[in-house]
């Protein structure tokens, strides 16, 4: 039994299946390939895995579009593997978190198959329509991955609202039927044994499209309350919503100590800095160190004794960090990528991982025929139809499009990276022959071998559970300096986000306090840093 709140200590790794380890030679990864690198897992450090949707799904948008949530998707395996990985991860004390998709499911579910069939069908409800009024939509809203937000449907004279593709119909949650079928839904998985959910796009459940609302809709926090109660309420799981709109403010109700609704959010302030403001984020701007800062140090303190913060730079919507805010070039690419790792580690909250990120894998710079992405895709028809400079549209692919996250996982040199021995469903980074994970696992300076260290010493010192985070630097635009005051210990975190040497840290370490972690072998200098220096004190008060 894990005690109270374990997750506050924990590290998380979040698995993209499709792209993790194919054990059947049909380039797409699967269960079986997740069971036979759970001992890499353990030898990391993690204390669970955050699986992306296993379950059946035709696939349009990559398992988000779900078509039977209590069965596996027989490209993944079956349900007979998915006991075994539960088992076999617990017995690794790693437990497993499922990713739930409920803000919409599959055209091909069989409650859309019926919702489709007339209007006094049981399940037409399941969904949000709008009556056909003279063949307009029923109002201007936009789909995420492109086009309006409503489909029609010549069977029901209706239009129904997706919010993604139109393959994901909204399901509506103001019908409580269905509010209990996600329950039962979710029951089902937490009798099987698993230690958490993840929930996508959870603050858009309630929406009210009249009022043009998504994100937030009057009865939210009253579902998300149900839900817990009916579901994981005192069953000490892990919970996460993911919430594109979440401000510090609804992110101490969605992660609220008291334990009404979540354990903790993901929150994209951060993730938003480098796009131009009001605009799509394929529309690039450069980031500014100190807006960063402002976004964490508002996290970090607002949420302090009032919620739980997540902690992620990466996810398989986002590109890699280290292309991203680092610097993947041969001579930056390890120092850049744990100087990255260590501005996250250092605070407090929960740190995800996303595969190959503790290899400092990077962005792809795939070709438009290699991109799989809807998101992508779409994006690309829609931008080149409206007149955009195709090289400008790829720019933007090659910088942001989620294709860079989901290139398989770089496991070592032989072909195709020992992800698959057939034709892998998305081109393999060519740079795997120096960067893959059996190499980094013997070398000492390697990026794994530094996530190992920063795991270990999160999991010695209270002071990254309970510290109080004050930023130490916040208009130095090169310089990410801040301390965790904790009641025996001050971790002190010096960073420097550029390839510049010699940067001057306008801060004094006192004497006696330990250099517990660098990203440079040598000792170095605690008042010039040299380019992507990052340094973490520990000091007894
Ligand atoms: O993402 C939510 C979401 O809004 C994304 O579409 C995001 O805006 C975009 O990817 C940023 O580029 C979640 C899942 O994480 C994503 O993979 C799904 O495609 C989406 O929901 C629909 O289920």
């Amino acid at each position: 039994m894990r005690k109270t709140d374990w997750w506050k200590d924990a590290v998380i790794y979040q698995i993209y299946p499709k792209s993790f380890c194919d054990s059947d030679g049909d380039g797409i990864g699967d269960i079986k390939g997740i069971i036979s690198k759970l001992d890499y897992l353990e030898k990391l450090g993690i204390d669970a895995i955050w699986l992306c949707p296993i379950f059946k799904s035709p696939q349009a948008d990559n398992g988000y579009d779900i078509s039977d949530y209590t069965d596996i998707d027989p490209m993944f395996g079956d349900m007979a593997d998915m006991e075994k990985l539960i088992k076999e991860a617990k017995e690794r004390n790693i437990g497993i978190i499922l990713d739930m998709v409920l803000n919409h499911s599959s055209d091909e579910h069989p409650w859309f198959k019926e919702a489709k069939k007339s209007r006094d069908n049981k399940f037409h409800d399941y969904y949000v329509w709008r009556d056909n009024k003279d063949g307009q939509l029923p109002n201007d809203m936009r789909a995420t991955f492109g086009g309006p937000a409503w489909t029609y449907v010549p069977e029901v004279d209706r239009f129904y609202f997706h919010q993604f593709a139109i393959a994901q119909p909204d399901l509506n949650w103001d019908n409580p039927e269905l509010r209990e079928e996600l329950y039962r839904i979710m029951n089902f998985w937490i009798e099987k044994g698993v230690c958490g959910f993840r929930f996508d796009v959870i603050d858009q459940v309630a929406k009210e499209p009249d009022n043009k609302v998504t994100a937030n809709g009057a009865n939210l926090h009253d579902y998300l309350r149900e839900m817990n109660l009916k579901t994981f309420h005192g069953k000490n799981l892990v919970t996460v919503g993911e919430t594109w709109s979440a401000t510090t403010d609804t992110a101490k109700l969605f992660s609220n100590p008291d334990g009404s609704e979540f354990s903790m959010v993901f929150q994209f302030e951060h993730i938003l800095l480098d796009q131009i403001p009001g605009k799509e984020k394929w529309d690039l701007a450069p980031l500014k160190l100190t807006e960063l800062k402002k976004v964490m140090n508002k996290w970090q303190t607002e949420l302090y004794g009032k919620g739980w913060n997540s902690l992620f730079w990466n996810n398989h919507d986002l590109p890699r960090i280290v292309s991203r805010w680092g610097n993947d070039s041969d001579e930056f690419r390890e120092v850049s990528a744990k100087m990255l790792a260590t501005i996250l580690y250092g605070m407090q909250g929960t740190p995800y991982i996303y595969q190959g990120e503790e290899l400092g894998m990077t962005n792809a710079d795939l070709d438009i025929k290699d991109c799989k992405d809807i998101e992508t895709l779409n994006m690309y028809a829609e931008r080149l139809e409206k007149g955009y400079d195709v090289e400008d549209v790829m720019t933007s692919i090659h910088a942001r499009g989620r294709d860079n996250a989901r290139t398989p996982m770089q496991w070592n040199d032989t072909e195709n990276s020992g992800f698959t021995t057939g034709e892998p469903w998305l081109k393999v980074n060519d740079n795997y022959k120096h960067i893959n994970a059996l190499d980094e696992d013997v070398d000492q300076n390697s990026v794994l071998n530094y996530y190992r260290a920063l795991i270990k010493l999160r999991k010695k010192y209270d002071v990254f559970k309970d510290g109080r985070y004050v930023d130490l630097l916040p208009t130095d635009e090169r310089v990410y300096a801040y301390e965790r005051k904790g009641e025996k210990y001050t971790l002190t975190v010096v960073c420097n986000f550029t390839k510049e040497n010699d940067v001057p840290v306008n801060i004094s370490i006192p004497d006696k306090d330990k250099l517990i972690i660098s990203n440079y072998c040598d000792a170095g200098d605690d008042k010039l840093l040299r380019p992507f220096e990052s340094r973490m004190y520990m000091s007894i008060m």
